[in-house]
């Protein structure tokens, strides 16, 4: 409990901090991905999303409403929109999407190369969300020309790639009951009979698929912003240097040592761990010069809202932070915007308490400790 209120304490003392810096050294940039299905656009969210830089909205979003990017942009001259794309796996939802829908393209193009289980089941990645066969050329080819088409139509040009990983993850194995029930049998791509989680050239099939998928879309879309989220970007430069930055889903989850901190001590644990510059996904390195663009958009989502945005912002070039948002009702507040010019290097101790952070602005330094 010490430690917590310690770190609460710290956490405050930096958001005092940074609340009284000039306001004309704001530069930090933040992000906005709609999951879930369609929502609509009203005035009102066109004001809340025009305050962020980049803005990824479910499929098809912008069919229904053709004149949206126009009241962003009006709003907002310099934001990125564009659309939450899915690389492996389609969303029942867009079954019912209007005729002549980006969505319902999505379902009518993709939906009949379901890829087939082991026992001949529909391959699920989430429940429900069966995958498309995204290691067929011709699959890819469909899925790219109708994400290029709808990014075209609606003067996009970002999209949020979700997600590119290698391996794929086996929800069944570390997530909730419910996901035992995803389908009889394990993937089967290659359709050899043998699981994908069993069978290496099934997972090195998969891994080219992969990297090829996302080398089209670039051919397909060459000045437009890619932002995967996944492993592949974060593990591996050359996947990275195809992209724009990437994303962090549920920060400091997943990649930083402890998979689903629901204590305060793992969310510590797994924090440590990122701003450590030893570490091998270090922010230190996700934010170095390995992208197609640099610097790159290294999106940082805190689902436990803990104040880690802030935080890292401050403490590292090129971190965006991420909102994440499954539907538009009960819209939280726009995150606080930040601005400031960051000198590297950063210094990080391990203490005996725990980690030290610091950074120096001009005459001042800033240091977190817990
Ligand atoms: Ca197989």
């Amino acid at each position: 409990m010490r430690t917590k209120i310690a770190f609460i304490a710290a956490i405050v003392v930096v958001a005092v901090f940074l609340f009284t810096l000039s306001p004309g050294r704001f530069n930090q940039e933040t992000a906005l991905i709609k999951w879930g299905n369609a929502p609509r656009f009203n005035s009102q969210t066109y004001d809340y999303y025009a305050k962020y830089n980049y803005v990824a909205f479910t499929p098809g979003i912008f069919d229904y409403t053709p004149s949206a990017v126009d009241s962003l942009k009006a709003r907002n001259p310099k934001i990125h929109a564009g659309t939450y794309f899915n690389v492996h796996t389609i969303a029942q939802w867009t079954s019912r999407a209007a005729p002549g829908t980006y969505a319902r393209a999505l379902w009518d193009g993709l939906s009949p190369f379901y890829v087939r289980t082991t026992e001949g089941d529909t391959a699920c990645l989430w429940l429900n969300e069966p995958l498309y066969d995204f290691t067929s050329p011709t699959v890819r080819s469909i899925a790219t020309t109708t994400l290029a088409e709808y990014m075209r139509r609606h003067s996009l040009d970002l999209v949020f790639l979700d997600f590119f990983s290698d391996p794929l993850p086996d929800l069944k194995k570390f997530q909730a009951p419910m996901y035992q029930q995803l389908q009889r049998g394990e993937w089967d791509f290659d359709r050899d009979g043998v699981g994908y989680f069993d069978d290496p050239d099934e997972r090195a099939l998969v891994k080219r698929a992969e990297y090829d998928f996302m080398r089209e879309l670039i051919a397909a879309m060459p000045n437009f912003i890619f932002v995967p989220n996944g492993d592949l970007a974060i593990k591996e430069d050359k996947f990275a240097s195809l992209c724009d930055g990437l994303n962090l889903e549920n920060f400091p989850c997943y990649f930083f040592g402890v998979v689903n901190p629901v204590t305060q001590a793992d969310y510590n644990k797994a924090f440590a761990n990122a701003v450590d510059p030893d570490y091998v996904y270090s922010l230190e390195r996700l934010t170095s010069n390995r992208y197609r663009r640099n610097p790159g958009l290294v999106w940082i989502e805190d689902r436990y809202g803990r104040g880690t945005y802030g935080n890292i912002a401050v403490m590292f070039d090129g971190v965006v932070e991420c909102m994440n948002q499954q539907l538009d009702s009960s819209l939280p507040a726009p995150p606080r915007m930040f601005n400031l010019v960051m000198p590297k290097p950063m210094h990080f101790e391990r203490t005996a308490s725990g980690i030290s952070l610091s950074r120096t602005f001009g005459d001042t330094t800033l240091t977190i400790s817990y």
